[in-house]
């Protein structure tokens, strides 16, 4: 009778441990922000998992030790040794078993949602058979035809982005509902392209060009910050994001053709500030990219 007692009361704990859980991984969604891309959606569903994963298994041990400490607590004038209980094949192959098969059930939801995401850095690098078979009918959201592809290009210390239509700017302008293909390429050092809202990051490798699909799907303005350490003026190295209708997109583009890239950035402001320093080293500073290449053209005028 005991024994139908405990066993139910355990069926209980478990079931309330994977609501509770679940619903912990319910709210995780609210602790990022807002979802401005499809891919956000999917990386989101991933986060959610793991936080309720995590849940579950937390739950689960607080309650084995809630209930070691209710159910076999030692009496109170008891000072004896506890059985030293050692040698349980059953438990240790418990607990070699449950973690693996979690740990790959997490490994392939990672690999299914990184699929969908159709980052190509792993294939290139590891050229893993992540393609569906031929045969096979693709998944709606597997084949995101990306139209438009903008070449993104991270020297130090700024962003230029270049446009199917030859404009160049220092703003990244996306049209919404539409995929378009990132052509990510750094100059000299180690970048990171991250955008919170858009839930990507991707490092950026001098010699590299590694494509990053992005899907928004939410109007208004994004922050793109520099998420590898790149140097001097690394924190100025961040750039504004806009999501906009395909109209307003078209004619952002047109007027950009016509605009002259601009050259000053916050990292050149800086640099050409006079130093505040109250003695005058006279010490040699860190010239930007940009500025070495207006002197080296204006030398070459000369
Ligand atoms: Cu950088």
């Amino acid at each position: 009778m005991l024994k139908v007692a405990e066993a139910f009361l355990l069926a209980l704990f478990i079931a309330g441990a994977i609501f509770v859980s679940h619903w912990i991984g319910q709210q995780a969604y609210t602790w990022m922000p807002p979802q401005a891309t499809a891919e956000a959606q999917r990386v989101d569903d991933l986060f959610s998992f793991l936080v309720s994963v995590g849940a579950f298994v937390f739950l689960g041990l607080v309650g084995m030790m809630l209930y070691s400490v209710i159910f076999f607590r030692a009496k109170p004038d008891d000072y004896s040794e506890g059985h030293p209980s050692r040698g349980s094949t059953k438990l240790e192959l418990l607990w070699l078993v449950a973690p693996t098969l979690l740990v790959l059930w997490i490994a392939a939801q990672n690999i299914n949602i990184y699929r969908q995401l159709n980052i190509l850095g792993l294939k290139q690098i590891v050229q893993l058979p992540l393609e569906a078979p031929a045969d096979a009918a693709p998944e709606p959201d597997q084949l995101k035809a990306a139209t438009k592809q903008i070449k993104v290009v991270a020297k130090q210390w700024d962003w230029t982005f270049e446009y199917p239509n030859q404009a160049t700017s220092h703003e990244l302008h996306l049209p919404v509902n539409q995929s378009t293909r990132l052509d990510l390429q750094a100059e000299a050092v180690i970048h990171g392209f991250y955008l919170p809202a858009f839930r990507l990051k991707q490092d950026m490798i001098p010699g590299r060009e590694i494509d990053l699909v992005v899907t928004p799907i939410r109007f208004g303005k994004y922050r793109l910050q520099d998420s590898q350490y790149s140097g001097t003026y690394f924190a100025l190295m961040s750039a504004d994001v806009y999501v906009e209708s395909q109209e307003a997109y078209k004619q952002w583009l047109v007027a950009a053709a016509k605009q002259p890239s601009e050259v000053a950035n916050a990292a050149i402001a800086e640099q050409q500030q006079p130093p505040k320093t109250l003695f005058k080293t006279g010490w040699q500073t860190v010239t930007t990219t940009a500025v070495a290449k207006v002197a080296a053209s204006q030398d070459g005028d000369s």
